[in-house]
């Protein structure tokens, strides 16, 4: 009788270990396995093509930039986006590029061109410029997806920078 207790207890107490052990090394490997990810919108520009003095072309350029680790992930799970915000607040998509990877230091750019801008126009509209991520990105089982820093995923920039290029 006395034996078997000592056996049960033995043996949970070894099993007790087991895990404290399994889970201390399993939280190790993830600590040295976990890569820095992070995607910036690095930089969002106009640039005039005057037709006249205060009408004309803009181009808009946005450069988005992996500036940790290599990015990988699956499909469907991340869109780069240029959208425009009109004064009323209302949101349109100019450029949308969907992508899965991005190697370190690689980088993605979206232009645009609107045609026949008004500088004279008193509220024009602003842009900005995106990372989208899926909700589930962060539990997908994947850290090679796990943005560190969503701080620099958006840049915005107001229509009236726009007016004064003119
Ligand atoms: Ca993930
Ligand atoms: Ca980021």
């Amino acid at each position: 009788m006395k034996k078997s207790i000592l056996s049960i207890l033995t043996t949970g107490f070894a099993f007790l270990l087991f895990c404290l052990a399994a889970a201390c090394s399993s939280d190790d490997n993830k600590a040295d396995a976990k890569p820095y990810i992070d995607l910036t919108a690095e930089s969002l520009e106009f640039s005039v093509e005057k037709i006249e003095d205060f009408f004309g072309n803009v181009t808009i350029t946005g450069t988005i930039k992996n500036i940790g680790e290599d990015y990988q992930s699956s499909e469907g799970k991340q869109t780069v986006r240029l959208v425009e915000r009109s004064a009323t607040g209302q949101v349109t998509t100019l450029v949308e590029q969907k992508f899965v990877n991005l190697a370190a230091g690689e980088t993605i750019v979206l232009e645009y061109v609107v045609q026949g801008w008004r500088s004279s126009e008193e509220f024009p509209p602003g842009f900005q410029l995106g990372i989208y991520y899926e909700p589930d990105i962060y539990i997908d089982g994947n850290p090679n997806n796990d943005d560190a820093n969503p701080k620099n995923d958006f840049l915005e920039k107001k229509g009236t920078e726009i007016n004064k290029l003119f």
